[in-house]
């Protein structure tokens, strides 16, 4: 009798060994990793290229896939939903390519049961206000801005230029909110601080890219050759690039220009050059948080039901031609 329950405690060990193992194996790591999607609208921009790499630290620190997509259009955002969905994706985090998408972007997600984070340009309704009930993570545009009005005043006092022969040259991209808050904040600082107003001249961009501000700017130059020297800023590096460029068409340089960018990341090249540029500097963000943070906010959402904040604001340092590599060092950035 004894050594008949001695037979069946071992062959009931034995069977829940078995059983055990089965059920690990089915969730061993690997296995079953849960899906986040990852969409950008602008996916060569350096600023998203970071954003992604911060998120793929995210994925491995947590065992989740990250699934990555460009999407520069409607079609493309709508199209790339679906697929994240057919692809047993729980969520994604979005920069929009357009704002307007929102309501769509929203829709789309919930027929999927996707929970949905937006980064960087937070989503409008149809009237121009703010989707305040759709997680967003966005850099405190405003403050940012007024730093960069702040800094441009500064440098053109330390270079004793003369407030008479001297204009700014805002590029600028009014659809986009973020990007409104940002110019709007520079152009506040500089007539506090007494920069005069009538000189101070918004043109507008169609795109947020390179070629884009170039033409913007051009055809600022174009009504006024008066102008000896020119403050640039913009909503981010690309757009002040492009001013840049446009103002070197028509022999300005260095000493005639002092350009703040906004971003940090699209302008190494810029300071990588052997002289320097009109580009002076830029506010560095944190590609960092909007990354990382925003994939670790989603999968403890899913994974742990712990809903992120509403809205969550970043903010930016000044980095320079000659205070970048340092500062990199410090925020751990340095390749
Ligand atoms: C917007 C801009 C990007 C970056 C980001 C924080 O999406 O297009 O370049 O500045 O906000």
């Amino acid at each position: 009798m004894n050594r008949f329950l001695a037979l069946l405690v071992g062959l009931t060990v034995l069977a829940g060994l078995v059983v055990g193992v089965g059920c690990k194996k089915q969730s061993a790591p690997g296995s079953e990793k849960i899906k986040i999607g990852f969409i950008v609208k602008q996916p060569e921009e350096p600023w998203f290229q970071n954003e992604w790499k911060f998120a793929d630290q995210a994925a491995q620190q947590y065992g989740f896939e990250l699934i990555k997509i460009g999407a520069m259009d409607g079609d493309k955002t709508l199209a790339a939903i679906d697929s994240l969905a057919a692809n047993g994706a729980k969520g994604f985090v979005i920069c929009t390519p357009d704002v307007k998408l929102g309501p769509a972007i929203a829709r789309k997600a919930d027929s999927h049961g996707l929970k949905l984070i937006s980064v960087d340009d937070r989503f409008e309704k149809a009237d121009g206000s703010p989707m305040e009930d759709v997680h967003y993570l966005g850099i405190s545009a405003r403050k940012i801005g007024q730093a960069v009005g702040g800094h441009l005043y500064e440098q053109m006092q330390a270079r004793k230029w003369d407030p008479a022969e001297t204009a700014v040259c805002v590029v600028t991209f009014d659809e986009l909110e973020t990007a409104r808050e940002r110019t709007e904040g520079a152009i506040e600082v500089l007539i506090e601080k007494g920069f005069p107003k009538e000189r101070i001249f918004r043109t507008p961009e169609k795109k947020a890219e390179v070629e884009a501000a170039i033409d913007a700017t051009n055809s600022l130059l174009t009504q006024h050759p008066e102008v000896k020297r020119w403050l640039v800023c913009s909503m981010n590096d690309n757009s002040v690039l492009g001013a840049i460029r446009a103002l070197e068409g028509r022999g300005f340089n260095a000493d005639t220009v002092i350009g703040i960018g906004i971003n940090g990341t699209d302008c190494i090249n810029e300071f990588q050059r052997d002289k320097p540029t009109g580009f002076w500097g830029s506010m560095l963000l944190s590609a960092k948080q909007h990354g990382f943070q925003t994939a670790e906010m989603m999968y403890q959402w899913i994974v742990e039901g712990v809903e992120p904040p509403l809205d969550t604001r970043t903010t930016g340092v000044l980095i320079t031609r000659d205070t970048y590599q340092q500062i990199f060092k410090e925020q751990g950035l340095a390749e």
